[in-house]
């Protein structure tokens, strides 16, 4: 049977904004991202389930479970199997992309540290000296150059094979480290375990489900403590450590009369430079003379949280808005890094006469200008590209302009330096208002959007059933537009959440909803459950604590789930990845994991349902801490 899907705007989007742009797209005979998924149905259910493989040409092969025929591939795999390796590679692929994300920060933070750049510096010397002595890096008497090269160079160590882990597994308590070495799931170099990962998936090398399950559980770990968590890091060195601030969310955030210029993808390295670049007075006179009243940097998706985090840039929206964003008909330039961007922008940016740039030469896009960014070029670059939107506001048809909505308020910037700071310091006023049941326990909203769910309902319905309940939510990723929008980000929202949340965040002016970044920044969440795992002389799995990523799409948020299970974290996903098709691995990830690692998997798409299910576990990890549920 064919899913029946949607096709009134109102409920493809929670959102006034985005259903007026779904609308103005049919208007238009602009193609949407739910149109395609429209035509892509009905799914294949063989790959719904995880059980086709294409891996090799004796096939590719469609494993039937149960059925005495098509049991097993042409090379024997069975269902089990089958979907173990296809799933092995999916997470690689997830952790791949943080990863190489997090390569690009080292090799700025080399060039820095190597004299090669006068573009880039450090804009954090206090925690490039902090990071460095914490991986035993000298830092006295060194110049921060020195320091930067230093750190640049052990990191790239860590990508390597040469150290028996990761840096940062030094962060992770003592009993998890242990249970770690035990399962044989230490992240090592991170690119070793990706490519060990393609090594065992290919026909012949490794054939156990659960063996693969486990290397998978490796690979995300090299994510999250290894390739996310350096990325978070020498960002901050790089670009400043987030502090609280305002700014505003949705597509009221772009301007009719100024130049727009949207920045999407993930990396700062870019989206910074066009910052500088939008703020220079020479090309904000060039805007002026150009007819615009100034330049307006916005964000989509995790570029937009980079700058939304440390320079307060307002995000017009989210992974489902950055079609509809185009489709304004104001965005005179969209420039792009890497990661979710979808190739269709460069058919809907010709629509409207939006200028189109690619900037990373491992992310081209037929059809698009390219201008490529290396840290010795930026600054040029960022100002030829900031000219190209002056030039492209010149040509707008104000005609087809339609920006459908105001924006709306919200505070961003909470690091875990931040949040420490506002603490006084230490976890310590944290664990006693947890242990008080103040706040009853805390949950990470993470990740993506994805058209198979209405957009961002599950996340606002979500947020709102949690912080109701006294627990306090930490969001990255797509999840900050759906929260921002919904008014949970700000101090006043504390009104929404119960009488003990609300009394903590009052008294610290913070929202109860926080807003700690990208998606490489879910490594600070897990920082901050290791601070008050060993605050607590405990392991993470036993904290009241849980993860979900309600609207996930991507490889890279399968990645970010496997981590944080594999840290003690329970995770509750929005809609399951595609290993239905094996008893074995579904087992295991919703229940089996729970007696490995201490943490498993939850899907439920209904948010009230799957608030239900974290409380429950909130209450039972309370209770066997001695604390009342
Ligand atoms: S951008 S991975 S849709 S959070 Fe990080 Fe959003 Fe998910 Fe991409």
């Amino acid at each position: 049977m064919a899913e029946k899907l949607p096709r009134r705007a109102e409920d493809l989007s929670i959102w006034p904004d985005a259903q007026k742009m779904i609308e103005k797209a049919r208007r238009d005979n602009v193609e949407t991202v739910w149109d395609r998924l429209a035509e892509q149905r009905p799914a294949c259910t063989f790959c719904k389930q995880g059980l086709s493989c294409s891996k090799c040409v004796m096939g590719p092969c469609r494993i039937t479970p149960g059925k005495g025929k098509r049991e097993r591939g042409v090379c024997g795999a069975d269902a089990d199997l089958t979907v173990a390796r296809n799933f092995g590679r999916f997470v690689a692929a997830g952790a791949a992309s943080h990863s190489d994300h997090g390569r690009d920060l080292v090799e700025t933070l080399l060039a820095v540290g190597q004299g090669k750049t006068s573009d880039y510096g450090i804009r954090d010397p206090e925690k490039l000296r902090r990071i460095a002595a914490e991986v035993g890096v000298t830092v006295q008497g060194k110049s921060d150059k020195e320091i930067a090269r230093a750190l640049a160079e052990t990191f790239i160590e860590d990508f390597g094979f040469a150290t028996p882990s990761v840096s940062f597994v030094a962060r992770v308590p003592g009993k998890r480290r242990e249970l770690w070495e035990k399962l044989g799931i230490t992240p090592r170099g991170i690119d070793r375990d990706v490519v060990e990962m393609m090594h065992r998936t290919h026909m012949g090398v490794d054939s156990d489900a659960v063996s693969l399950c486990l290397h998978s559980a490796r690979v995300a770990l090299g994510d999250g403590w290894g390739g996310s968590m350096i990325a978070t890091e020498l960002s901050d060195i790089l670009f400043g450590t987030p502090t609280p601030r305002k700014a505003q969310v949705n597509l009221g955030v772009l301007k009719a009369d100024q130049v727009n210029v949207v920045v999407h993808g993930h990396s700062p390295i870019v989206s910074e430079m066009i910052l500088a670049a939008a703020r220079d007075p020479e090309l904000i006179r060039k805007a002026k003379s150009s007819g615009a009243s100034g330049i307006n940097v916005a964000g989509l998706c995790c570029t937009g949280n980079e700058v939304l985090m440390r320079q307060g840039i307002p995000m017009a929206g989210n992974h489902l808005m950055t079609e509809l964003a185009l489709v304004t008909g104001a965005v005179d330039c969209i420039v792009v890094d890497y990661q979710c961007i979808m190739p269709s922008l460069v058919t809907i940016a010709g629509c409207y006469q939006t200028r189109f740039i690619s900037t990373s030469d491992k992310a081209k896009f037929t059809g698009a200008e390219h201008v490529e960014f290396n840290y010795a070029n930026a600054r040029q670059k960022a100002v030829q590209v900031v000219e190209a939107a002056i030039e492209a506001f010149t040509k707008r048809d104000p005609g087809r302009v339609d920006i459908p909505a105001e924006p709306v308020e919200l505070m961003t910037g909470f690091s875990n330096e931040a949040i420490l700071g506002a603490l006084g310091g230490t976890p310590g006023p944290l664990l006693e208002a947890i242990k008080a049941g103040q706040i009853r326990g805390a949950v990470g909203i993470v990740g993506c959007n994805n058209p198979r769910l209405k957009h961002d309902h599950v996340h606002t319905e979500l947020c709102k059933e949690l912080i109701r309940r006294d627990i306090l939510v930490l969001i990255t990723g797509c999840a900050t537009v759906a929260m921002g929008k919904a008014g949970l980000m700000v101090p006043e929202a504390a009104d929404r959440a119960g009488e003990g949340l609300k009394a903590v965040c009052t008294s610290l002016g913070i929202p109860p909803v926080l807003h700690v970044g990208s998606c490489v920044d879910n490594s600070r969440i897990i920082h901050l459950c290791a601070m008050l795992a060993d605050a607590l002389g405990t392991d993470i799995s036993d904290l009241p604590v849980a993860a979900s990523a309600p609207e996930w799409y991507s490889e890279k948020a399968a990645a970010i789930g496997l981590y944080a299970v594999a840290s003690g974290i329970y995770t509750h996903l929005g809609l399951p990845p595609h290993i239905t098709g094996s008893e074995t691995v579904t087992n295991l990830a919703l229940s089996g994991l729970e007696g490995v690692v201490g943490a498993c998997f939850g899907v439920e798409a209904d948010p009230h349902k799957a608030a239900e299910a974290i409380d429950a576990r909130i209450s039972a990890k309370r209770q066997s801490l001695g604390l009342t549920p």
